[in-house]
């Protein structure tokens, strides 16, 4: 099978395993989402070709278990063998991030629903410390797909596609994406916490490792700064 029939056989297949419009809908916004930022992640030099069929895979399946009841998603645990302790058992809307790749790749092949696909789908919802390219797309193109209408992500989507972001050079597009995914798991906290819901730890473990990288940058800045000041 090629690429373009993979793509075709998941599309074709996506309805039925879905079984809601609204979700098909917000499916196929995070495929357009993830083509527009893999276009201005290539153009950067940032993404490589082979990492833009990858999120595109990712984009298609993301939410493959999403409409699955709780029920559902815990038998598919056990059948997948991931362990759920009773926090993840009380949190049944991450239960999907978890079973969603290894259905996939049962369903359509693990050769190409591979291990970074599969790593991405797992962390699209809570994000982790030290996530890839990969996975911190998927995250933003989840969190700013355009049917999304919560005013966060309608703030974020403008944030992110700032006037002028095609000239961004590599590091400037990578500090850029930083800032957005750490203002929407800011987000996401502020929800959690408003709500009495439990927090898992990969969202906090995302937003510091994001922190820390981003005063790193910022104090490597400085630095280089001052020499230059003293030279
Ligand atoms: O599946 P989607 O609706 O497209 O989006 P998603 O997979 O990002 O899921 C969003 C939901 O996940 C949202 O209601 C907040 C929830 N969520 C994100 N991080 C956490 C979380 N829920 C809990 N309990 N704990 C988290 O850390
Ligand atoms: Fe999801
Ligand atoms: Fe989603």
């Amino acid at each position: 099978m090629n690429e373009e029939q993979i793509f075709s056989q998941i599309r074709a297949a996506l309805p039925a395993l879905v079984g809601q419009e609204k979700r098909m809908r917000h499916i196929l916004g995070v495929e357009e989402e993830a083509k527009a930022l893999s276009e201005l992640f290539c153009a950067a030099g940032l993404l490589q070709k082979g990492e833009a069929k990858k999120l595109h895979l990712a984009a298609l399946v993301h939410d493959i278990t999403k409409t699955k009841t709780t029920a559902e998603q815990l038998q598919l645990c056990c059948k997948y063998g991931i362990a759920t302790d009773a926090r993840l058992q009380n949190s049944p809307k991450l239960l999907h991030a978890y079973t969603g790749g290894p259905y996939a790749a049962q369903r359509f092949g693990a050769e190409w629903i591979d291990d970074d696909v599969q790593r991405a789908v797992r962390y699209h919802t809570t994000g982790r410390a030290g996530m890839d390219l990969l996975e911190k797309l998927l995250f933003l193109a989840d969190y700013i797909e355009a049917r999304r209408t919560w005013p966060a992500c309608v703030t974020l989507r403008a944030e992110f596609w700032c006037p002028g972001i095609e000239r961004f050079d590599k590091e400037a597009l990578s500090k850029h994406l930083d800032r957005v995914l750490i203002h929407a798991l800011d987000q996401t906290l502020f929800e959690l916490l408003s709500e009495k819901q439990l927090i898992d730890p990969d969202t906090v473990s995302a937003r510091n490792a994001l922190l820390l990288s981003q005063k790193q940058l910022q104090e490597k800045t400085d630095t280089k700064t001052v020499e230059k000041e003293n030279a």
